[in-house]
């Protein structure tokens, strides 16, 4: 399959705004997951299908509409710097010192899978430019 196909096939059309996701179930603990940093605001777990050798997922506890992206209101700026705020910190705790990359895919064109905005932090091997 060629990979525009392999991306097309990977995004998932976008579900309602109060759909639960696979993300609830592992902020609820309901399914378990690799946690490598947790406060009452965000969670950081590793990605199931690693990308890299270092590949996790920061995401909010509450997602309060923030489905994507797309969908940031003013009322999510301070979560939106915090989260990234913590992929500096797992950054640094993963021991990235050389470089790492954060990544929000937003809606079907950006290739994202679950409704629930995260931001993917990956690192541990170069990264090329431009991205897929
Ligand atoms: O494609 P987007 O940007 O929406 O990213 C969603 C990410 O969630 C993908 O990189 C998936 O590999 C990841 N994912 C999906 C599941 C999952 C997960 N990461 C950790 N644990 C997971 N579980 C238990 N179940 C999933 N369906």
């Amino acid at each position: 399959m060629a990979s525009a196909e392999k991306a097309a096939a990977l995004a998932t059309a976008e579900p309602s705004d109060d759909a639960p996701t696979i993300f609830d179930k592992i902020i609820n603990k309901e399914i378990p997951s690799k946690v490598v940093y947790e406060d009452d605001k965000v969670l950081a777990f590793r990605d199931i299908t690693p990308q890299a050798p270092t590949h996790i997922l920061i995401i909010p506890k509450v997602r309060d509409g923030l489905t994507r992206l797309a969908k940031a209101d003013e009322k999510h700026i301070e979560i939106l710097g915090y989260l990234l705020y913590i992929a500096k910190v797992v950054a640094k705790q993963e021991g990235l010192e050389d470089g790492f990359r954060v990544v929000i895919n937003d809606g079907p064109s950006g290739c994202q899978s679950v409704y629930h905005l995260h931001i993917h932090l990956v690192g541990g091997r170069q990264m090329n430019w431009p991205p897929g």
